[in-house]
């Protein structure tokens, strides 16, 4: 009795030390002139580290999503009448709906004994529900325990905050063989709190180990390399302290913590659409590769990636499938390329459920934003297929998809992948 108390007041204590969101809203606003796109642009410019944009401005008639605290609910309004911006509150109160979601949060792992709470499930983890930093690694080792013969875990290097990061190399060709077969690396979790991601990079690594036998083509024809979760700590910190964290958890910048990951890499680095102010949602780092896990997954990479013909890098949310370049509105020469593959990729996603994905170059697409790592595996490491995949949904759960759909999430986005994998076995050095 007395253990289960104590029990029930640490997850209280946990809970407590959360970072709130009470009466934050998150409202969808459609700017329909230059004047409001401008209103809104220098809002997301210069109030971000206020405003949470979870989508960016992109371009007239495009929607945003702006999350908006309640001290500021005010000033936004004046704003919304000012330009006479349409707009719609999409989130209420952030609060009660990270509250609603919690529910989709595996209990913390019991390091002792990981599979305590899943029960029937044979691993760490089972894509009914999101699973911390302890289960993923968990499940990792388990993995290549499971498949010694196929899965290889690595250990790519440290975080800021001394977690390992982890790859797992997915391939049956024999160490002392001299066959060079064609690479795909997938990665994710680059944001901590886009958690679809390393829910659809983990179940990815099932589908080809577990399940190897059903497809056996994917896997004797091609290496994978996996790098689950590129940010831990913005990871277990979305986990244990504000589920809306974003970047990694490093504080070089007075008081404000963390570098988005995805504007540290080094090609075009710091070349707009990334912020120089440390407490901004998109700062930028010192320099490229500043971060610790930015430069673990560029040398990762970099060991790969001449045998590599495709990059994904998995994000949410939005639905969208894009190309490089994010530092500018030209397009790579191979364009035309890229855009057939990830077009009948796409095609064969929304075959499955019907969920629709926009298809682009990401400035073009979205909206400027250089250091991104798509930009980097192409112009940098010479990746030619590189892609930056924005999984469900458009906005109706965003960060907080419900875990109920990370099994069609991941069903609809293995559709995708097969055509991405078929593809690059064909390639011919
Ligand atoms: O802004 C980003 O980093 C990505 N969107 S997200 O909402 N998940 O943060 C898009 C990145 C696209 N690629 C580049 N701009 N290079
Ligand atoms: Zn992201």
């Amino acid at each position: 009795m007395k253990v289960l108390l104590l029990l029930a007041l640490l997850a209280v204590s946990a809970l407590a030390a959360q970072k709130r969101y009470d009466g934050y809203k998150v409202i969808q606003v459609k700017p329909k002139n230059v004047a409001s796109f401008n209103a809104l642009a220098k809002l997301y410019k210069e109030q971000n580290s206020i405003y949470d944009f979870w989508t960016e401005p992109r371009s007239l008639d495009e929607s945003i999503d702006i999350m908006v605290p309640p001290t500021h609910a005010k000033e936004f309004e004046r704003i919304l009448r000012t330009y006479n911006l349409e707009h719609r509150v999409k989130i209420q109160d952030v609060q009660s709906a990270i509250d609603v979601s919690r529910k989709d949060q595996a209990s913390p792992t019991n390091v002792k004994d990981p599979r305590s709470r899943s029960g029937s499930s044979r691993y760490a983890v089972n894509w009914t529900q999101y699973y911390d930093y302890t289960a993923i690694s968990v499940f990792l080792a388990q993995m290549a325990q499971a498949h010694p013969d196929i899965v290889t875990l690595k250990t790519i290097g440290k975080t800021h905050e001394n977690r390992e990061m982890y790859m797992v190399k997915i391939s049956n060709t024999p160490a002392n063989s001299n066959v060079t077969k064609n690479a795909i690396i997938v990665d994710g979790g680059i944001h901590g709190r886009e958690w679809i991601s390393p829910a659809w990079t983990t179940w990815l690594i099932n589908e080809l180990a577990e399940n190897y036998a059903a497809h056996p083509q994917y896997v004797d024809n091609l290496d994978w390399y996996i790098l689950p979760a590129m940010n831990p700590d913005g990871y277990v910190y979305s986990f244990a302290d504000d589920r809306l964290w974003r970047k990694n958890r490093n504080p070089v910048n007075g008081p404000c913590v963390g570098i988005d990951l995805n504007r540290n890499f080094g090609f075009h680095w710091n070349e707009g659409g990334a912020a120089g102010n440390g407490c901004d949602q998109t700062y930028h780092g010192p320099s490229a590769f500043s971060e610790d896990e930015s430069a673990n997954v560029r040398d990762a990479i970099l060991s790969v990636a001449d045998r590599t013909k495709a990059y994904l890098t998995i994000h949410s949310y939005g639905q969208y499938w894009l190309t490089p370049w994010g530092y500018t509105a030209d397009l790579p020469e191979d364009y035309p390329l890229l855009f057939d593959l990830a077009q009948k990729a796409v095609n064969n996603l929304t075959a499955v459920y019907g969920t629709q994905y926009t298809i682009g170059s990401s400035t073009n697409v979205l909206y400027v934003a250089s250091g991104g790592s798509d930009d980097w595996a192409k112009g940098g490491a010479g990746i030619p297929y590189s892609y930056t995949v924005e999984l469900r949904d458009t906005g109706d759960f965003g960060f907080l998809l419900p875990a109920e759909q990370i099994i069609p999430n991941n069903l609809e986005l293995w559709e995708a992948t097969k055509v991405i994998a078929e593809f690059v076995m064909e390639i011919v050095n």
